[in-house]
């Protein structure tokens, strides 16, 4: 029960999983929970090892600091490091424990925010304090293991001080404390070789227009993102920026509401050549979109940056953060990466965290073999599907009518208004061809299902 692993640790480095193997891979028929079934890290896959194309990161937020509390009740994670009493003890021990996690799953990334890894302290120069020497634990892990830090992120949304959003919020002094945030935030994301620094706008939307100047908390949030954007350069970080949309959820109406809310954003304040988006499969749904499609909007305006890999539930229609195991969604989203020529310098972040009553350790390990398994299948089978011009077949005939003719003037600019009227009076309708969906599904289907 709860408690029975109250621990005597003689070391900080001791080791946490103890009991938990490394998770190699045994292919299709194995009955081993504690092994990959899909996920073989180095099988080449289009000229590519699957790791390479995957990228899998770690929360440390959802895998580390997530007790399992939800409206209704207490916290139930089984978890040694929260027994530990001092805040930098604990917060020690937690990177410890990640980094075994890690190795053991042969994950290479993980993603943070900074209250994931260090406790607040009194001052924001003591919590700067406190978050600086975690980092060099952190630095020190990373050198001895290998794993890289996909990206690092500002919680500027839990705080009490940011009940009215950060960047949006109504009081100067909170906008103020924000920025300082993201600047210590980008700092460390600098210093730890981050490859990407991710904005999720925690809190910056509303709750009722009735008190809200959206006018000027939309300015201000383009204010904020332009200052990200010059410190960016200010200290010569180099890696991407991604902002992260969100329908709603902490707030009625999230600013970020989908891809297409964001692009237009960032196009209206001219920072669209500075942001790419990560997206996450439980917001797309959220937005009453499916994964696929915010996936293919980000795609096709080239601003496909990274992806948080997880589910939601429909049934529910929060954000339940739940661990990818729909293959069909693995597929079509792992299809859009490959249309891509690859997630680089993003990569799939597990963005989910353990259901409340899945409360032990090895929880966490079956949780990630899981979706990493259901991705690696997803990309096998989009592979396939792609080699096998399944789908491209299929669209390029659809839109033929455009390659010649009257198709090909429209998209050369050569006809207006005029002319398409002249040219319908004289051909009048012409014969259609079917969508074949239900065809289409079914050959998909066929595809999962035998793809090794
Ligand atoms: C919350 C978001 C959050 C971001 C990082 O819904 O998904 O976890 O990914 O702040
Ligand atoms: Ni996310
Ligand atoms: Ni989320």
């Amino acid at each position: 029960m709860k408690g029975a692993l109250l621990l005597n640790i003689s070391t900080i480095d001791e080791a946490v999983f103890k009991d938990i193997p490394k998770i190699t891979y045994e292919g299709e028929g194995s009955t081993n929970p504690l092994s990959f079934k899909y996920y073989n890290a180095e099988e080449m896959i289009g000229g590519k090892p699957m790791k390479d194309h995957l990228r899998f990161a770690m929360s440390y937020w959802h895998t580390f600091t997530f007790k399992g509390m939800d409206p209704f009740g207490l916290p139930t994670m089984e978890r040694e490091w929260d027994s530990l009493g001092d805040p930098m003890t604990i917060a020690k021990r937690r990177v410890v424990a990640a980094f075994e996690f890690m190795q053991k799953l042969g994950i290479e990334y993980f993603c943070f925010h900074d209250v994931d890894i260090a406790p607040d302290g009194e001052t924001l120069e003591e919590t700067e304090r406190n978050l600086y020497e975690i980092v060099n634990l952190i630095e020190e892990k990373m050198k001895e293991t290998g794993i890289k830090l996909l990206w690092g992120t500002t919680n500027a949304f839990s705080h009490q001080r940011f009940m009215h959003g950060a960047a949006t919020s109504c009081h100067a002094n909170v906008f103020a404390r924000a920025a300082a945030q993201v600047k210590i935030a980008m700092d460390i994301t600098k210093r730890l070789g981050g490859e990407n620094y991710v904005l999720w706008g925690g809190r910056e939307g509303y709750e009722t227009l009735l008190n809200t100047d959206t006018k000027l908390e939309l300015d201000n949030f383009a204010r904020f993102l332009k200052m990200v954007v010059d410190y960016k350069y200010e200290i010569g970080f180099t890696g991407q920026l991604l902002i992260e949309p969100k329908p709603k959820e902490p707030t009625k109406h999230q600013y970020d509401f989908d891809t297409a809310t964001v692009l237009g954003f960032l196009r209206h304040y001219g920072l669209e050549k500075e942001f790419k988006l990560n997206i996450e499969a439980n917001h797309a749904t959220l937005a009453g979109h499916t994964f696929q499609h915010e996936l293919n909007m980000a795609r096709i305006h080239n601003a496909l940056g990274s992806i948080d890999a997880n589910q939601g539930d429909l049934l529910l229609g929060w954000d339940t953060d739940q661990f990818p195991t729909n293959i069909y969604d693995a597929t079509m989203a792992m299809y859009e990466v490959l249309k891509q020529g690859g997630i680089a310098p993003g990569g799939l972040n597990f963005d989910a965290k353990v259901r409340r009553a899945s409360f032990e350790p090895e929880d966490l390990f079956f949780a990630y073999i899981a979706g990493m398994d259901t991705f690696a299948k997803g990309l096998r089978v989009a592979h396939k599907l792609l080699e096998d011009r399944v789908l491209e077949d299929v669209i390029e005939k659809r839109y033929e009518s455009y390659t010649s003719g009257i198709g090909q003037e429209i998209i050369d600019g050569k006809v207006g208004l005029s002319d398409l009227y002249q040219y319908a009076l004289e051909h009048g309708d012409s014969k259609l061809s079917s969508g074949r969906q239900e065809m289409l599904e079914s050959i998909v289907n066929s595809y999962i299902f035998r793809t090794k």
